[in-house]
């Protein structure tokens, strides 16, 4: 059975818990206690060398990085598909998996990890602003490419609106007001089951 090492309010995570209630799989937890540091101690390094959450373990494969996860999940369980069968259709859902973490996740970080995490005066609000700045500017060029759009790729729930999710739950904390067919793919992706069992609590 597949095995998670993972942290409930963890943004990368959720996206993992996501595709596994998705397609029903069933797996096993094991909380890293990321307060406590667990996940720098050397029986976690041994796993995930670079001491992040999530990893995943199954028959001996040892996986971590979010997006290789996701990739794994759809290639060995491909029920029900979070890609499209397409190959020109993949290939837009990697091109938007990637630039979710260039583009949108590095920045959200910057952002909501001092919000949820640390006292007001230890935020470094010049880096705040320029996070918000550039998470602004990359939602305006997903504003115009989801117009008229239910999701980001052939109009089907894949693993790149996937990727978005955790992050877009963030924006009211992050104080961006999301252009409209933002707000419209964000009130949607996180209606979904998958995504409210999962919601974390801060
Ligand atoms: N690129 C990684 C990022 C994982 C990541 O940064 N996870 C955070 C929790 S959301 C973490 O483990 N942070 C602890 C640290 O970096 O020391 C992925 O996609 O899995």
């Amino acid at each position: 059975m597949i095995k998670l090492y993972y942290h409930p309010l963890s943004t990368y995570s959720r996206r993992v818990r996501i595709a596994l209630a998705e397609k029903q799989i069933a797996y096993e937890t094991i909380v890293v206690d990321l307060a406590q540091r667990k996940h720098k101690e050397p029986a976690y390094l041994a796993l995930n060398p670079y001491g992040r959450v999530p990893t995943l373990e199954e028959d001996g494969l040892v996986l971590y990085e979010s997006t290789a996860i996701l990739n794994y999940l759809e290639t060995t369980r491909a029920e029900p598909p979070l890609a499209p069968a397409d190959l020109r259709q993949r290939a837009l859902v990697d091109m938007h998996m990637k630039l979710c973490d260039i583009q949108m996740t590095r920045h959200t970080g910057t952002i909501i990890f001092p919000k949820r995490f640390l006292p007001k005066e230890r935020w470094n609000e010049a880096a705040i602003a320029a996070a918000k700045t550039e998470i602004e500017g990359h939602l305006a060029i997903l504003e115009r490419q989801l117009t008229g759009k239910h999701y980001l790729v052939a109009e089907q729930f894949t693993l790149a609106d996937i990727c978005y999710l955790p992050f877009l739950e963030f924006l009211p904390l992050m104080e961006i007001a999301p252009p409209p067919a933002i707000a419209a793919w964000r009130e949607r992706l996180l209606a979904r089951p998958s995504a409210r069992a999962t919601k974390p609590d801060a």
